[in-house]
């Protein structure tokens, strides 16, 4: 658990952030200059709250909750939703380009960001009440309330139409019971995001609050990836949920699917972030680190990686941004967010490899960002729908075959 004696703890070291953003095909000039401050805000946040305690952060597996009120500050949670809930009312760009910064921090605070503007915020939007709306929409914007999603089960990852977690109607009441698994910010949430099946078996969405009796998020330990951010169960035995919490306006998978292609259109742009970072550091390092007389950069097989680096890089870049305009079209499609969230998450991880051959001995300490990146990205690989089943989304857009079933 989190106490406020060890995020008192939290070491901040001095070392200098040298980071650069990269922008080989001039892509600020496609940019808005809201859409340039809001991603250099971010990028300074970055720099200055982020990069000096995340090592210590990960190594020791804290979440650094202390960074909510500078990430609400920021307008990260929920940017793209209206200004009368206390949030942004950005476009979509700018929303991407704000997790890529966070991500470029650490996988881990663009988790935080993520899942409660995405996955938390935004299902209360669409699919809630004025009433609920008002209720958590302005406490999730300002950081006062932290929310989780729970989707996945024990049993359940990713095939969720499967889910057993139910709620039964009692009077006034829903009678929530099951478990879900793996939740981001579940043992500190003060409110979560349940999917759950009702007596016709239908997918519902329903907001716990988690003082509820009966609800109880036990912490998972021992990830030796998203060290930085805080993952547990959510456990229900026979809780009581006001039937006024049930979210009215969905039913089925779709409702907790169209939060997801929020979620995964905000990992896109954020992998770019933890591959310019290792792509960052790589070039540096190659540049200052001599070897046989000469700097690293200097030698072929050295170039042909820092060049595959930054095309792949540029590549995803122009790819997230055109998504964005569709995603501000309302034009871009479930599959084609499925595309971007798999190329790029590959591609990062891919560059921190290499970053990491690069960086030689040096690059598995935390004196440089590489391996934790590294070993983040292959959650971000996993979750939000894992590169394979990702694929086959594609799969089955292009065939029109359903691999699935
Ligand atoms: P299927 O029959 O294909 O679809 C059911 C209904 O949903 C619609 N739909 C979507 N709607 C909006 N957005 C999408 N992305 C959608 N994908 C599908 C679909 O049109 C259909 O609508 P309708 O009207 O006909 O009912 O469903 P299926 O059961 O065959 O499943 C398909 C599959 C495998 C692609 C889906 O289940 C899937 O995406 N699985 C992956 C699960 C997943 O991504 N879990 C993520 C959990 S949350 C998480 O990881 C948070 S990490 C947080 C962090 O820290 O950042
Ligand atoms: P499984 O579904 O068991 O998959 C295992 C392997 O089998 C994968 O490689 C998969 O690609 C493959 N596979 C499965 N089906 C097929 C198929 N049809 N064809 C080919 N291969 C297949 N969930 C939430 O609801 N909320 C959260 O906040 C959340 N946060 C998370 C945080 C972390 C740190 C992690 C690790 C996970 C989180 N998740 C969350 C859960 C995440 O979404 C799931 O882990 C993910 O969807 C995969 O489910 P699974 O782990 O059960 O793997």
């Amino acid at each position: 658990m989190q106490n406020e004696e060890l995020l008192a703890s939290i070491k901040r070291v001095a070392k200098q952030d040298r980071f650069q953003g990269h922008d080989y095909y001039n892509m600020d000039e496609l940019l808005t200059d809201e859409q340039k401050m809001a991603r250099d805000a971010v990028r300074d946040f970055v720099r200055q709250e982020v990069s000096p305690i995340i090592e210590d952060c990960y190594e020791r597996a804290i979440y650094p909750r202390h960074l909510v009120k500078g990430l609400a500050d920021l307008g990260a949670f929920g940017p793209s939703l209206p200004q009368k809930y206390g949030c942004a009312g950005t476009d979509e760009t700018t929303y991407g380009l704000m997790m890529q910064e966070l991500e470029r921090g650490d996988s881990g605070v663009r988790s935080a960001a993520s899942v409660q503007g995405s996955l938390v915020m935004y299902p209360i939007y669409k699919f809630g009440t004025e009433e609920q709306r008002m209720k958590y929409l302005p406490k999730l914007a300002s950081g006062e309330f932290i929310g989780c999603f729970g989707l996945t089960e024990p049993d359940h990852g990713s095939d969720p139409s499967s889910m057993i977690t139910n709620i039964k109607e009692d009077g006034d009441a829903y009678i929530l019971n099951g478990a879900k698994m793996w939740i981001t910010n579940s043992p500190i949430a003060d409110v979560a995001v349940v999917w759950a099946k009702d007596e016709a078996g239908i997918i519902r969405g329903i907001i716990v609050d988690m003082d509820t009796k009966g609800v109880s998020a036990p912490e998972i330990h021992g990830k030796l990836s998203l060290r930085a951010s805080i993952t547990g169960e959510l456990v229900f035995e026979d809780a009581r949920i006001p039937k006024s919490q049930l979210l009215p306006n969905v039913q089925g998978l779709k409702g907790p699917l169209s939060c997801l292609s929020k979620a995964r259109y905000g990992i896109a742009w954020g992998a770019i972030g933890a591959a310019m970072d290792c792509y960052d550091s790589a070039l540096r390092y190659s540049l200052e680190r001599e070897q046989f007389g000469k700097p690293l950069a200097g030698f072929q097989l050295t170039q042909k990686k820092l060049a595959e680096m930054i095309t792949e890089i540029t590549k995803a870049q122009l790819l997230t941004w055109r998504l964005g305009t569709l995603m501000d079209a309302g034009k871009a499609t479930p599959a084609q967010v499925s595309m971007a969230k798999r190329n790029n998450v590959h591609m990062a991880l891919t560059i921190a490899r290499e970053a990491r051959q690069i960086h030689g001995g040096m690059g598995i300490t935390n004196e440089y960002p590489i391996m934790r990146h590294m070993m983040n990205l292959e959650t971000v690989l996993t979750y939000e729908g894992t590169h394979d089943i990702h694929l086959l989304i594609t799969g089955m857009d292009v065939t029109g075959l359903n691999a699935f079933k």
